[in-house]
């Protein structure tokens, strides 16, 4: 058996769950945020017999969106002397989704 963790975008978070369930997984989904944007994203917990996790992942890449997200990078000082500051913006790419793949040492349901 194996646990699947998989971090996926808000916005596809509902098509992923739909997907999963459709075929009969077993999910929990939390909310969660990204330590680098800081934005909320969502992380699925899927119990899964070894035989089904390919189509598990499938399911979560048909439904997970690479996206480019435009963010204000940190304020920047410009002069040390008067203190201005000018904000700059980056381009980052993001997702589809962040996949671990572990192996279940013991599973129980009571
Ligand atoms: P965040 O940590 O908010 O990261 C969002 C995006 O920012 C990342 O997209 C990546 O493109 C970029 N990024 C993250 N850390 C960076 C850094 N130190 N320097 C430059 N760019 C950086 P994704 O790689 O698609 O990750 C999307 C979300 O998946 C992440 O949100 C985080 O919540 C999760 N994640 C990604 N890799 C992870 C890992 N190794 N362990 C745990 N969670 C992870």
């Amino acid at each position: 058996m194996k646990l699947i963790i998989a971090i996926v975008n808000n916005d596809d978070a509902h098509f992923v769950n739909t997907g999963l369930t459709a075929e009969g997984y077993q999910i929990t989904k939390i909310s969660s945020t990204g330590g680098f944007l800081l934005n909320g994203n969502s992380t699925f917990f899927v119990g899964v017999e070894d035989d089904r996790v390919d189509r598990a992942i499938e399911i979560i890449k048909a439904h997970s969106k690479k996206r480019v997200k435009n963010i204000p990078a940190a304020a920047m000082q410009m002069g040390a002397s008067n203190g201005s500051m000018a904000s700059v913006n980056a381009d980052v790419s993001v997702g589809g989704a962040t996949v671990f793949i572990l192996d279940v040492e013991k599973f129980m349901h009571f």
